[in-house]
């Protein structure tokens, strides 16, 4: 299940539309012969997150099944993990910062290019709907803080607590030691970044998270950020990130994974490649924090990469979700 299935390609065919099966038929100058180049086919839609997320995937790909828009698809899905207060990476329920302050950062991007995002939120649990409309109805790409929370009530969303009892609970136990290492993020994992192929083969993505436990207040990580957390870019594919953000952010990750691909490379070989770029920085401290890649190409491949194991993708398609281990850099440890 682990590395076999990991890296095989999707190449099963059923139910929607197959794309990519012929990229180019040349005909040769006498037209008797013609090379027909193939890639893999995919069965659409397609729908893939971070970490071990079925309900949201489920969620996403029923609504893109049923012939609903992308948007809706990965908005829904996303809103699965936000309103689950078990999911203490996300939403209502997340961890908050060293202050109690639960800070919730999310973005949205679109086959257009178009993105919305919101970062350092209180008090709204649907971040990602947030970031939709920010998207869609302002002038904007990104509001921050209070502003961030004023819209969202202006559009008809209400305030709330989002620290749950055990979520506080657990910060009063880490106040007693209060000592900040988020080593290889045990303490905080399973933000949610979700892209998704809709029948048509266009592709869009979200990301939705409550950053890392006990930051600083005010800090704000790769997740909410066009190019660092997610990017999306329809003739190519799209790529999503999770783990340290501030990593992820100095290498400007997905917006990386995305252009090697464009390169040529593989989802799969653009995600090792881009986690070695952090890897391979000189000084790097790469053993003690985890980051994560998945991503997705045109002709709906997919890959997933991290530094440590422990990552895992959850993959919906032709009706069934799938939950993939990742493989992994640092083998040794
Ligand atoms: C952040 N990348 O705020 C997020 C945290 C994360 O799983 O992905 N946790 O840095």
């Amino acid at each position: 299940m682990k590395r076999r299935n990991f890296l095989k390609n999707a190449t099963l065919t059923t139910a929607g539309l197959a794309v990519g099966s012929t990229l180019a038929s040349c005909a040769e100058s006498d037209s008797k012969e013609k090379k027909v180049i193939t890639t893999p086919q995919a069965s659409l839609p397609l729908v893939i997150a971070t970490w071990n997320v079925p309900n949201a995937t489920a969620k996403a790909w029923e609504i893109l099944n049923n012939g609903g828009s992308v948007l809706d698809a990965l908005e829904q899905g996303c809103m699965v993990e936000e309103a689950d207060i078990k999911n203490q990476s996300v939403g209502k329920g997340g961890r908050p910062d060293r202050d109690g302050n639960v800070t919730l950062d999310a973005c949205i991007m679109n086959k257009d290019g178009n993105c919305g995002s919101v970062v350092y939120m209180k008090n709204i649990t649907h971040a990602i709907t947030v970031a939709r409309k920010v998207m869609e109805d302002t002038p904007h790409v990104m509001l921050a803080g209070k502003g961030a929370e004023d819209y969202a009530v202006s559009i008809g969303m209400k305030r709330e607590n989002l620290l749950t009892e055990a979520s506080k609970k657990e910060w009063k136990e880490w106040l007693v030691e209060k000592e900040y290492k988020p080593i290889i993020n045990i303490e905080n994992h399973d933000t949610i970044g979700m892209l998704a192929i809709d029948k048509n083969g266009d592709i869009s993505g979200a990301c939705t998270t409550s950053g890392l436990a006990y930051k600083m207040g005010g800090r704000v990580g790769d997740s909410p950020i066009i190019g660092s957390g997610l990017f999306v870019d329809n003739q190519i594919g799209a790529a999503v990130a999770t783990g340290m953000g501030e990593e992820v952010v100095k290498t400007v990750g997905s917006f990386l994974v995305v252009e090697l691909m464009r390169k040529g490379k593989s989802p799969q070989e653009a995600c090792e490649e881009a986690i070695k770029r952090i890897v391979n920085k000189p000084n790097s401290d790469y053993k003690n924090f985890q980051v994560g890649y998945i991503a997705v190409n045109k002709q709906g491949e997919t890959g997933a990469y991290s530094i440590h194991e422990w990552f895992s993708m959850t993959k919906f398609q032709d009706g069934k979700n799938e939950n993939i281990q990742s493989d992994f850099f640092n083998k040794t440890v």
